[in-house]
């Protein structure tokens, strides 16, 4: 008998120690690589009935290549969606889904659809009504490319379930130029990227490309992204050599359909360093020449070319400023060798140099504000979110507001640099919103960021927004599952920033994960306070920049004795035995003035400053008391990092609570990711709280765990291989 045991155990464990993964679960499912375009078939039988009945067959108008991608977009989602290819046919039928414009038929143009005149070139109508006697659903634009944001947006109601009846959708992007940056590398590393590498495989291009670079296009024609920006801001001059110039162009065939433009970042000594020029000066009459020429080269290539991308002057780039020249005059050069062609400069205000004698958070403003009015017109001022560097939380930037005459573009970093990389689960949704619905008070009250970025509060003839971009080679292309929907709602706020934040997260969950209601609640939710959450284990209070020096990977408040302060911790916390926080109200560097009335005065006082941008603004005493709690500032400093901390097991739970309702893969995904979250929340807070305690000498409140380490050992701490340095 023991002999039979014995064999039947050993059998056992050689069948188990012969499987792929001895000791782990193989997990079969989603492993994210569809995006939100996954059009499984809906679980609901009624609403495929229904559905199937009211698209009884589909009318494409048009023989484009974007109405190419209309039909297989369509072919592909309704089969996999509604269980059942659905039946294209050439001329509008009986309950059929009608798609085109009124160019392109007939039945379309005698409708003489009134709404489409404000419509643009990329707006639609998706209407419920009769075409030619015939019951349909229409989808109309003014171009293809419009239609084809509408076919995203009805498809869209489908994925999520919602009825298809009476349908009156009016849309247009309130914003014109929507683009993706993509720091990437010719060598397909990706700055502050990490999901892998660049998805653009320069060695094999132009001749060879992957499904991936369809796939893309499409996921970012489904949220109204209409620009890429292929390279670098850090850029390498050789993109604007031919061979290069051959891989762009195939890019920018590759995405014309989809109706993306393809962006370059510049290097701004590209006349020196591969025109053979002397200088690059833009003032000089040979730069301009070189400029114009090679400018006139990418057009005959690509006569739909977006435009130019710079940073210049910032961070060791090169810049006009090399030549005793201003930003406007860099910009110009540059803008008027592309208005010929319709293409736009975007150039960066990302500037800030030691040499100045200001603090960091005020020299955009200084350097760009007495420009406004001096750029030609092709020209957009891409402006980060906050003053300081896509910190966890940061005041909006004073530059929004502050020139009428100068288009100011917003840019968003959608990759998570300061935000735990790609295993922390953070919706940047709610973060995009709170800077973009920020009164700047330009105009009185109601002048919010998002109409200085739309242009509607100056009426400024062109406006745009840029995300700098998460997505790399990992298979679910963000790193992390949850991290698509920043991509997403990035798009989505793109297209329209009144929607809320909320429903666009709903929207998400529902196409990438589950309609099921416990689903969509729990993960929404989850989503919608994971910002708050980081903060509060990161940067409690409005702090800022603490993060370990050079990768920002995990904490690193005692950062000190660096080439430049403005790269230091120890620079922007100030924490001393007198207390914590920056100063920037008028008894200290007084960047509060560069705010309109009633923000200056507001942020100019502890007790009128939002608590959540308190040592932002203030220097304050560790025993000052903090008016929402009562507590004193070294108590609610530790609070809102335990509770942080505490937070992420919460969500982690909440999380586990749907292993029953998700996908495998994915819940295994995300749930790998939690854990690693929760590890390096702990990890924040314990060091803060003990580097802080340092300065405060003060006991923990009463019930708080010790921190697992001493200060020492968390900052002996070195990850020399962090992904995505720059
Ligand atoms: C592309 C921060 C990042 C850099 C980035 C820079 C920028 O400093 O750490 O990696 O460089 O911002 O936005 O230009």
């Amino acid at each position: 008998m023991h002999k039979i045991l014995r064999t039947f155990a050993f059998l056992l464990l050689s069948v188990l120690a012969c499987s792929p993964a001895f000791g782990q679960k193989i997990f079969d499912g989603e492993d994210g690589y569809r995006l939100w375009l996954k059009y499984d078939l809906l679980s609901d039988q009624q609403s495929i009935k229904t559905y199937r009945k009211q698209i009884s067959s589909i009318y494409v108008a048009g023989d484009s290549a974007t109405t190419t991608v209309i039909r297989d977009e369509l072919s592909h989602a309704l089969s996999g969606l509604l269980g059942k290819q659905p039946k294209f046919v050439e001329a509008v039928g009986k309950h059929a889904l009608v798609v085109g414009t009124p160019s392109s038929s007939a039945d379309i143009r005698n409708a003489d659809l009134s709404e489409l005149k404000g419509l643009g070139k990329e707006g639609f109508v998706i209407k419920s009504l009769e075409l030619s006697g015939k019951p349909v659903t229409l989808i109309a634009a003014n171009t293809d490319v419009g239609a084809l944001y509408g076919t995203f947006h009805l498809l869209r109601l489908i994925q999520t379930e919602q009825p298809l009846r009476e349908l009156e959708i009016v849309e247009k992007p309130k914003i014109d130029v929507r683009v993706l940056n993509h720091w990437d590398d010719m060598d397909r590393h990706v700055e502050r990227g990490f999901a892998g590498e660049s998805i653009w495989d320069w060695h094999k291009l132009p001749d060879y490309t992957y499904p991936r670079y369809y796939d893309y296009a499409r996921a970012n024609a489904s949220i109204g992204i209409n620009g890429t920006v292929l390279n670098n801001v850090n850029a390498n001059a050789i993109t604007l050599t031919p061979h290069y110039l051959d891989k762009v162009e195939a890019l920018a065939d590759l995405f014309r359909p989809y109706g993306i433009k393809v962006y370059l970042s510049i290097k701004f000594s590209s006349p020196q360093l591969i025109g053979g020029l002397k200088t690059s000066d833009p003032l000089d009459p040979t730069v301009k020449q070189w400029w114009k020429d090679k400018v006139e080269e990418i057009y005959a290539r690509i006569p739909d070319f977006g435009g130019f991308l710079v940073k210049a002057n910032s961070e060791g780039q090169p810049g006009p400023g090399d030549f005793g020249r201003t930003h406007a005059e860099g910009a110009n050069l540059l803008a008027d060798a592309l208005a010929p062609h319709g293409g736009v400069v975007m150039w960066r205000a990302f500037v800030y140099a030691n040499e100045k004698n200001e603090e960091r958070s005020k020299q955009a403003y200084s350097e760009f504000k007495p420009l406004d009015g001096k750029f030609h017109d092709n020209v957009l001022i891409q402006v980060k979110n906050g003053p300081i560097d896509f910190q966890p939380r940061e005041p909006f930037s004073p530059l929004f507001g502050a020139t009428p005459k100068t288009p100011m573009m917003m840019e968003f970093q959608i990759t998570m640099e300061y935000l735990g990389f790609s295993t922390h689960l953070v919706y940047l949704g709610t973060m995009y919103e709170e800077a973009l619905q920020s009164d700047t008070y330009a105009k009185g009250k109601g002048s919010t960021v998002a109409k200085v970025v739309d242009g509607s509060l100056f009426n400024n003839h062109i406006s745009g927004i840029a995300g700098v971009s998460n997505i790399g080679t990992d298979r679910n292309w963000t790193g992390h599952i949850i991290l698509q929907s920043n991509w997403y709602v990035f798009g989505r706020l793109a297209w329209d920033h009144e929607l809320t934040t909320a429903d666009i997260a709903d929207e998400w969950v529902r196409m990438t994960l589950s309609n099921d209601e416990k689903v969509v609640s729990t993960v929404t939710d989850m989503m919608m306070r994971s910002r708050e959450i980081t903060v509060n284990y990161m940067t409690p209070l409005g702090l800022h920049h603490i993060m370990g020096v050079g990768h920002h990977y995990g904490p690193g408040p005692w950062v000190k004795d660096l080439g430049r302060e403005d790269w230091t911790s120890v620079y922007y916390h100030k924490a001393g035995k007198d207390g914590i926080g920056f100063d920037r109200s008028p008894t200290g560097v007084n960047s509060v003035e560069q705010y309109f009335s009633p923000l200056k005065e507001e942020y100019a006082k502890a007790e009128t400053t939002p608590e959540e941008l308190l040592l932002w603004f203030h220097h304050l005493p560790w025993d000052y008391t903090v008016k929402s709690t009562g507590r004193d500032l070294w108590d609610e400093l530790v609070h809102r990092y335990y509770q942080g901390a505490a937070d992420v097991t919460a969500m982690h739970n909440q999380w586990q609570s749907l292993q029953d309702e998700l996908d495998p893969l994915q819940y295994h995904q995300v749930d790998m990711a939690l854990t690693i979250q929760e590890k390096e929340a702990r990890w924040w807070r314990d060091a803060c709280v003990t580097y802080f305690q340092t300065f405060s000498q003060r006991p923990l409140p009463k019930g708080f765990e010790k921190p697992e380490k001493t200060l020492k050992e968390y900052m002996d701490m070195r990850f020399p291989y962090a992904p995505g340095q720059g």
